[in-house]
């Protein structure tokens, strides 16, 4: 009797607790943020990591009657601790949304398991054109290498620039921003007279520049991932290839915000081809990137920042249109088709495609008030990435 009295007693002690909990899960909006905080990529890892904070302290915790809960996990940018963790962020904490992903590998490693549980996942840093294909719940708020390397492509044999050499990391961005850089220089008269890959992990760039050196291209066009920009600089400057008349060129990852600042004298006049750049002159970025320096101890935000920016922005939106009802079939529809003024300009979610369609700006190194920033001189308005036409 008294035994029996003592079960059932804690039996509802215990479904107590777990009602209690089952209204904490309702009650909550779980984020669980993948990113590299440590190794080769941590750069962005802080970047995506402080822009996600800075957008939730502006905008608040509460979204359609829930808490917004940020679960922040460190990858090492390795995909199988990627997949691992997202495993763990969907099966234990029940997470309503996946975000992050630095680097192609992970976003592809993940992919499936957004598919098998429904969850929609925001890549706010991986770049390469296919990654959308490889998940219906697959959601782009960075960029694409494609999309950049075009505008590129078409701006240096205007320049005169005519033969070039390229150099870029040797996996799926880097393959995408060397097939489209060349596939347009080409189109325009120009001339690829050799392509170079570097391997992503710990690349030595010394032997590569040495060849482009007896090449003697117009210009050297580089894409190597956020964080690994000023290594190519550095190399480039001491080797006098700006002597020996060769220009270096690229996608804006190279002459990366979050690295531009101590490149030096020798980064004045690299010509580049991006999405965001710290001085984007609009009021909205002035904003972001003063709000963003004073949370973060002076740090400037970088390209990886605003896609993590926007992602929050796109996740938030998404929690207000379906009014905190409906799994992430409902979250999913709700991200599809969202157009706003980002801090990197005009930009949406193209519907069908799941990708970011957005301004590719051309940029020009320059010294202002004592920095050297990548400042905007031309536009290409909304554009789709061209990855996805083939
Ligand atoms: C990727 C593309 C990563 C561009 C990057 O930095 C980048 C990627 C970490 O898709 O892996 O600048």
């Amino acid at each position: 009797m008294k035994k029996r009295l003592f079960l059932s007693a804690t039996m509802l002690a215990v479904a107590a607790l777990s009602s209690v909990s089952a209204i904490a899960q309702t009650n909550t909006f779980k984020i669980g943020l993948i990113l590299p905080m440590t190794g080769q990529q941590a750069t962005t890892g802080r970047q995506i990591e402080a822009a996600a904070r800075l957008y939730m302290a502006q905008n608040g915790d509460n979204v359609a009657g829930k808490k917004i809960e940020l679960i922040v996990k460190d990858d090492t940018s390795v995909p199988d601790v990627t997949r691992r963790l997202a495993q763990e962020l969907i099966v234990n904490d029940k997470v309503n949304v996946l975000a992050g992903f630095g680097i192609t590998p992970s976003a592809f490693a993940t992919a499936p398991l957004a598919t098998q549980s429904k969850t929609p996942m925001v890549v706010m840093a991986a770049a390469t054109s296919s990654i959308t294909q490889a998940s219906p719940y697959i959601v782009r708020t960075s960029f694409t290498l494609a999309q950049a390397a075009v505008a590129m492509g078409d701006w240096a044999p205007k320049n005169g620039i005519k033969k070039v050499v390229t150099l870029v990391s040797d996996y799926g961005p880097g393959i995408d921003a060397e097939k489209y850089f060349k596939e347009r220089l080409t189109f325009n008269g120009g001339q690829v007279a050799e392509s170079l890959r570097v391997p992503l992990r710990n690349p030595d760039f010394a032997p590569f520049l040495q060849k482009v050196r007896d090449l003697k291209p117009d210009a050297l066009f580089v894409f190597v991932p956020s964080g690994a920009g000023a290594a190519v600089m550095k190399q480039f400057l001491e080797r006098g290839m700006d002597k020996a008349g060769i220009k270096l060129i690229g996608t804006g990852d190279v002459t990366d915000d979050d690295q531009l600042n101590d490149m030096g004298d020798g980064a004045l006049g690299v010509v580049t081809s991006h999405h965001y750049s710290a001085a984007h002159p609009s009021a909205l970025n002035k904003k972001f990137v003063e709000a963003f320096g004073k949370a973060n101890k002076g740090l400037r935000p970088n390209f990886m920042a605003v896609g993590g920016y926007d992602g929050m922005r796109v996740i938030y939106e998404a929690l207000k249109i379906t009014k905190g009802k409906g799994g992430g079939e409902a979250l999913l529809a709700a991200m599809k088709g969202q157009i706003f003024e980002s801090p990197r300009g005009p930009m949406f979610i193209d519907a069908q495609t799941r990708d970011v369609v957005q301004n590719i700006y051309l940029r020009k190194v320059e010294r202002k008030g004592g920095q050297l920033y990548n400042v905007e001189f031309d536009v290409i308005k909304d554009v789709k990435d061209p990855g996805k036409e083939k």
